[in-house]
């Protein structure tokens, strides 16, 4: 009975200092799933009209502010998510930047956009994406491109963009980050945008911490088990 009494002890200590990181380590995917990029999918507002210009300096996208020579809503045409997206052009190269916020100074994220273009434009388009604290300097983290010879899907008129998904890490400096995308094509026609998330890089993995984990509870029972049988004092 005494030994019964003792195994159920043990079993809920183990289980009290156990089940809360557990708890921890199981919540923790749902922290990393999410997005710190607001209205990554420029949903908001949502427009009226087929296309709305937006100014460089106005702040008429959710989350979101224009610069340069502006950007342009579009709800016309095939979208990587949602009903809209973005064309980084009016009537010249324009760009668009977000000041992230909750970041943890030295931790890697994923950056994720698609990004397309019209087909029948001749160039190269491309895109460069900047990263670096909201007081600057602007510091380049990537030059993106899309090349109308490499998709076959005739874009114009039907505006059946054609999307590619890109992958970027970005490691914050501060806890507040500015995340710039700029057309650097200087063609007629602007880079499109759309889908932009941010998510941390998941390291260590869960199962590496969740192994890890319950090696330490057996270890810590083994010693446990140990000192019993040899008689060796224990400091607790
Ligand atoms: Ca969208």
């Amino acid at each position: 009975m005494a030994s019964s009494r003792l195994m159920s002890y043990r079993t809920t200590a183990c289980a009290a200092k156990v089940l809360p990181a557990l708890a921890v380590v199981l919540l923790w995917p749902q922290t990393l799933s999410a997005s710190f990029i607001v209205n990554g999918g420029f949903e908001q507002p949502a427009i009226v009209d087929n296309w709305m210009n937006v100014s460089g300096g106005s702040t008429f996208i959710t989350g979101w502010t224009a610069a340069d020579g502006g950007v342009q809503l579009v709800k016309q045409g095939a979208h990587a998510e949602g009903n809209q997206h973005l064309d980084l052009q009016i009537y010249g190269s324009g760009s668009v930047y977000q000041d992230i916020t909750g970041l943890v100074p030295g931790q890697e994220y994923t950056l994720s956009f698609a990004m397309s273009a019209l087909i029948y434009q001749t160039g190269i388009f491309s895109m460069d994406v900047y990263w670096n604290q909201p007081t600057g300097p602007y510091v380049l983290a990537g030059t993106f491109q899309w090349d109308p010879d490499k998709h076959t899907q005739q874009a114009y008129p039907n505006l059946g963009f054609q999307w590619d998904y890109h992958q970027l890490t970005l490691t914050a400096t501060a806890s507040t980050m500015r995340l710039k995308f700029k057309d650097a094509s200087n063609l007629l026609w602007g880079v499109q945008l759309d889908d932009v998330r941010l998510e941390p890089v998941p390291e260590p993995s869960c199962a590496v911490l969740l192994g890890g984990l319950c090696v330490c509870a057996a270890g810590r029972n083994a010693v446990r088990g140990f000192r019993r049988r040899t008689h060796v004092p224990s400091r607790e």
